[in-house]
């Protein structure tokens, strides 16, 4: 690296410490390009990226149909609001309910947005629907859960960090723990105020905690049982990241990959963010049937840039994109191998605990205290030796390349990673 180089990137921490709020703390690596699934800093070195922006850029970075999609529709009509009517949205709803199979989508920007319409439209329904009684409403989340960053969604957080100091907090939700049925029914049955069940289904930001077999078809089951909603945020799991279509149908046991779901998985109300616009966009939604859906009027709930047209086509092409490409299929091969690679070498390592994850979102626990620095001092020599990923709680790496990588790419990977760990044994 030259001097020269050095300023650059040096340039740009500087002027983000300078004049950005501090609430990120970034790997220090500049980048300024993306193309599939390899992205390249200001000095023009070139990185796998083990991020994928959140799970976002499952289809790649700057995939050249969504990016031509964007560009065709930026040229021709970017925003009406919703006073108007425009050509692309209904296409855009059609289009997402059939991917899904559901009657109805309420299109939003951000994942916290949709996350927040997903409970606006669940006490709605409950007041109108189920009969409780005006603002006696509950929701049942669940311990450690990553749901955004709104004052409503901290509100049921139990992380310190993401929720001190911005009290008062919102009323109504029940925390239970996660991957524990029993304590879904043990509220479900003695609390007739449950409007509904908020899950991720697998905990993301938690350190990537798959639950155990069946959990979320009876988590379903005990919902239908007890007139509860069923709401899974499957902003971060959902577009093929997990092997399946949706990370529900983990619990599916027929071989499709690209549904959403049988009736005994599927959730009352879905939500999804992040690759929804293969990154190129902020797009998200909720989806739902008519039943759930038809509670929420004009005048009700929106957002000037949902639906907008920029929106509606990028999210076509990003879809369209994961079901030509066979995204989910290519996921659920690759995190195969990945996993059985992984653990063949934990088997021999002392710094490599385990490594748990379905299709490419996966973690590798690492053996050391959550307050070490160990695991972000390993992502910053997977940095200089070219593959980019970021810690979660401390002893925890998250492995989420794009969904489009192949399996040459992936071994070369798994070749960088354990030569990283190795010398930290
Ligand atoms: C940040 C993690 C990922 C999410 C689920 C809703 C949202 C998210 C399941 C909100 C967002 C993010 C946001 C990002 C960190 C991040 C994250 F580290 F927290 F776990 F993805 F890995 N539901 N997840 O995971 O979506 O409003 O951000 O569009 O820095 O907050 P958003």
């Amino acid at each position: 690296m030259s001097v020269l180089e050095q300023t650059a990137s040096q340039k740009a921490i500087d002027l983000e410490n300078k004049y950005g709020a501090h609430n990120y703390h970034p790997l220090p690596v500049v980048l300024n390009r993306g193309e599939g699934v390899y992205v390249w800093d200001v000095d023009g070195k070139k990185y796998y990226d083990f991020l994928s922006a959140y799970s976002a850029v499952n289809q790649g970075h700057c995939h050249p149909k969504i990016v031509e999609a964007m560009n065709e529709q930026a040229k021709t009509l970017t925003l009406t609001s919703r006073a108007f009517y425009n050509d692309m949205l209904g296409k855009y709803e059609k289009f997402a309910c059939e991917f899904f199979n559901y009657d109805k989508m309420l299109p939003m920007n951000t994942g916290a947005e949709a996350v927040e319409t997903a409970l606006k439209i669940c006490r709605k329904w409950a007041y109108e629907k189920k009969g409780i009684d005006e603002n006696e409403a509950e929701i049942v989340v669940c311990e450690n859960n990553f749901h955004g960053r709104t004052t409503t969604i901290i509100s049921f957080s139990n992380d310190t960090v993401a929720r001190k100091n911005f009290g008062p907090y919102t009323k109504g939700f029940i925390k239970i723990e996660y991957d524990n049925i029993e304590a879904l029914e043990k509220h479900l049955e003695s609390n007739k105020n449950i409007a509904g069940f908020l899950v991720e289904p697998i905990q993301g930001e938690a350190g990537v905690y798959v639950p155990s077999e069946g959990y979320l078809k009876k988590a379903k089951a005990l919902c239908k049982k007890h007139n509860v909603l069923f709401m899974a945020d499957e902003v971060q799991t959902g577009i093929a990241r997990t092997g399946r279509l949706l990370a529900t149908c983990g619990d599916c046991s027929c071989p499709e990959k690209n549904c959403s779901g049988t009736p005994d998985v599927k959730a009352d109300i879905l939500i999804l963010g992040k690759a929804l616009s293969g990154g190129a966009y902020p797009v998200s939604a909720v989806l739902a049937n008519d039943a759930i859906m038809s509670v929420i009027q004009p005048g009700n709930h929106g957002s000037t840039f949902g639906g907008n047209p920029v929106a509606a086509a990028v999210a076509i092409a990003a879809l369209t994109v994961v079901r030509d490409e066979k995204l989910a299929e290519n996921a659920d091969r690759l995190g195969e191998i990945f996993r059985s690679e992984l653990n063949t070498y934990i088997k021999t390592s002392s710094i490599a605990k385990l490594v748990r994850g379905r299709g490419l979102l996966n973690a590798v626990v690492i053996n050391d205290s959550e307050d070490s620095d160990t695991a972000w001092n390993i992502c910053l020599k997977l940095r200089d030796n070219g593959l980019l990923a970021k810690p979660t709680h401390g002893n925890i790496i998250r492995f989420a390349p794009p969904l489009v990588m192949t399996e040459e790419q992936l071994m070369e990977c798994v070749s960088i990673i354990i030569e990283t760990l190795k010398t930290f044994e």
